[in-house]
């Protein structure tokens, strides 16, 4: 049963929706959560014994190609696992209720595309793309290798995952959107992250700074919790659809942008 937007969004929220210009969306892990996807912060599997901040960077993959590849093998075997969840296909259906969507995610599992957004700006990389560690060559095909151990390229170099580690600068060309759509927006929703990872941490500041009506989607209060204009202590899997049947009474599917 969709949950139904009147018993759990705020007036204000609402009349946020029915006005809204532009919408931008940040998600990080806890949207894929309720997919069965563990977040950074929560226990469960590998995640547990190692640090992902540990294991996510160029030092710990060069100190040990296969141990930091082998961690990628098993999340990609988990996610593949997994199906996008009701939250996932609630914003595959934001365009269509809303002028203008930006959708931008610190995730890397794919799982927006997997649940039909035709639009997903990705901060962080994907974990199906890898590519050469030394001389950059994007490792062919659409998905990643599966072996439980680090290939090597033709140059020698070791096949990477096409991910952001900490430490490494974002797309220029992603985080370049993502700011420009954090300052254009005037609704602006932080759904399923913690606030800890900047530079994507910075985008509903940013927005608020230009005006946007500021939105934070978690069961628990994130880092910047304090800097939103309203929380919603819900998961995403319920606040998103209730979020898009709301939208649905003000915009029914005019706008055909998907
Ligand atoms: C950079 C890809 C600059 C890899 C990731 C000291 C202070 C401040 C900053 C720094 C510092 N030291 C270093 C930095 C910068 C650093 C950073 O921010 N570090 C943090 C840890 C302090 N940032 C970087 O290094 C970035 N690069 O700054 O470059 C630079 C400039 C010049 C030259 C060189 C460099 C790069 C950061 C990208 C790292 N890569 N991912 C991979 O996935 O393996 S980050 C990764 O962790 C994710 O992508 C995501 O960004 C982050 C996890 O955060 P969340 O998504 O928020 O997930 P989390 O588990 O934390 O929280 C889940 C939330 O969901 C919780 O709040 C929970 O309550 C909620 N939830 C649970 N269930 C639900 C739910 N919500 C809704 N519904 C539910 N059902
Ligand atoms: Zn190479």
């Amino acid at each position: 049963m969709e949950q139904k937007h009147g018993d759990i969004l705020s007036r204000q929220f609402l009349d946020r929706i029915a006005a809204a210009r532009h919408v931008c969306v940040l998600t990080g892990a806890g949207v894929s959560a309720e997919s069965g996807v563990p977040t950074f912060r929560s226990a469960g599997g590998l995640w547990e014994k190692y640090d992902p901040r540990e294991l996510a960077t160029e030092a710990a993959f060069r100190a040990d190609p296969d141990l930091v590849w082998s961690w990628y093998s098993w999340r990609r075997t988990l996610i593949a696992g997994v199906d996008p969840n009701p939250g996932h296909r609630a914003l595959a259906e934001f365009p269509s209720v809303f002028p203008r969507l930006s959708l931008i995610t610190q995730n890397v599992d794919n799982l927006h595309q997997r649940a039909g957004s035709p639009e997903v700006h990705e901060l962080h990389g994907n974990i199906e793309r890898s590519r050469c560690i030394e001389c950059r060559k994007p490792y062919p095909g659409d998905e990643a290798p599966r072996t439980e151990h680090a290939l090597r390229c033709g140059c020698g170099g070791y096949i990477r995952p096409g991910v952001v580690w900490f430490g490494e600068t974002l797309p220029e060309d992603e985080l370049r959107f993502a700011q420009a759509a954090a300052s254009d927006c005037d609704l602006f929703l932080t759904v399923g992250t913690s606030g800890q990872v900047y530079p994507a941490s910075d985008l509903p500041v940013q927005a608020r700074r230009r005006g946007a009506y500021v939105v934070e989607i978690n069961p628990e209060p994130s880092a910047i919790a304090h800097l939103v204009d309203e929380r919603i202590a819900l998961p995403s899997g319920v606040a998103l659809p209730a979020v898009l049947d709301a939208a649905r009474t003000f915009h029914p599917g005019i706008f055909g942008n998907t």
